[in-house]
């Protein structure tokens, strides 16, 4: 595996990783600067919730040299493509309205981005946001124009309606009630983030949105600094739960800007949840759990209600992490 170090005048930087403040603090210099010039490479992936195939499959493309944009599309294909993932591509909840809608977003290393937005029969949201990203001269495209791009780009019509999705439909129109529940109806999006070899950073999100959504309605799964957001030279970000409540605080960006003022990973995600919370005065039932990464590999987490973890792959080995959360255990 190809592996570069950046070593300055710091011996504590063999050891290990440092936090980017301490290193901004002994350097009095950005946290973005001094990280990128002296913090060993690791590669590592992270992905929201306990995605154990898609960051297995994140993995083995980074250990192998790849770049972590192609860990990250390959990682989150993998939930795309179980039909026993409800809340991500082929086997995805219907709108109200029956039909599967999926929303995905990518961005790399350079700040280039591509997203779909409320795309029907594509089996592959990512591969056709990385298609917006290199072939467009666009960011999103969004529903049939979605759709027909995929065509033009060689993608298949797929029927994305699984028997089990469409009978659960059918039963809940039985009471037509929309309300998501935390940790259970909204539990299976997928964000990831990588760094590779090269000490790039990447991430991905996908999601066939809130179940039993308005016909139209986009969460912030495709929304670049919403759902996800990468600055390279910072970290990135990226979330799951109810997406109005993350668009509302732009969160991704927020967190990583967060970051970039000296924030730990997990300070960050803290502060991105407590601005929502701030928002809701008093508000408990809904769900919303932030991931980020920093430039020098380091990681964490935060939700609004306990039962949020995330996946991590890294030579120190395979992780399921629960993350702390606003509201504690009754
Ligand atoms: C959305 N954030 O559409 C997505 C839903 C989600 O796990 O994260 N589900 O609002």
């Amino acid at each position: 595996m190809q592996r570069r170090k950046f070593l300055k005048n710091s011996t504590a930087a063999t050891a290990g990783l440092i936090s980017a403040p301490l290193l901004a603090a002994q350097n009095n210099i950005s946290p973005a600067l001094s990280t990128n010039e002296i913090t060993p490479i690791k590669p590592i992936v992270i992905c929201t919730w306990d995605f154990f195939n898609a960051s297995s499959k994140a993995w083995d493309v980074l250990k192998d040299g790849g770049s972590s944009l192609d860990a990250v599309t390959e990682g989150v294909m993998v939930e795309e493509n179980d039909v026993d993932n409800q809340t991500v591509g082929v086997g995805g909840r219907p709108d109200r309205d029956g039909n599967v809608t999926l929303d995905s977003c990518i961005m790399d290393k350079d700040g280039n981005c591509g997203a779909v937005l409320a795309m029907q029969n594509i089996a592959n949201p990512i591969l056709v946001a990385r298609k917006v990203m290199e072939e467009t001269p666009h960011v999103m495209l969004a529903g049939k124009g979605a759709e027909q791009f995929a065509y033009e780009m060689g993608f298949k019509k797929t029927n994305l309606l699984t028997e089990k999705s469409k009978q659960e439909w059918m039963e809940w129109k039985k009471t037509s009630q929309y309300k998501p529940i935390i940790n259970i109806e909204n539990h299976d999006t997928i964000g990831m983030l990588a760094i590779d070899a090269n000490g790039d950073i990447s991430g991905a999100c996908t999601t066939s949105g809130m179940g039993y959504k308005m016909a139209g309605r986009v969460g912030d799964s495709p929304i670049i600094g919403a759902g996800l957001f990468v600055d390279n030279e910072v970290g990135g970000a990226t979330a799951t739960g109810v997406g109005e409540e993350v668009v509302r605080t732009v969160g991704s960006f927020l967190i990583v800007e967060l970051m970039r003022q000296g924030k730990s990973p997990q300070e960050a995600c803290k502060e991105g949840v407590e601005r929502i919370m701030a928002k809701n005065k008093g508000r408990d039932d809904f769900q919303i759990g932030f991931i980020a990464i920093n430039k020098a590999g380091e990681t964490g987490g935060y939700c609004i209600h306990p039962g949020f973890t995330y996946r991590s792959y890294s030579e120190e080995g395979h992780v399921n992490t629960p993350v702390n959360s606003f509201y504690k255990k009754d």
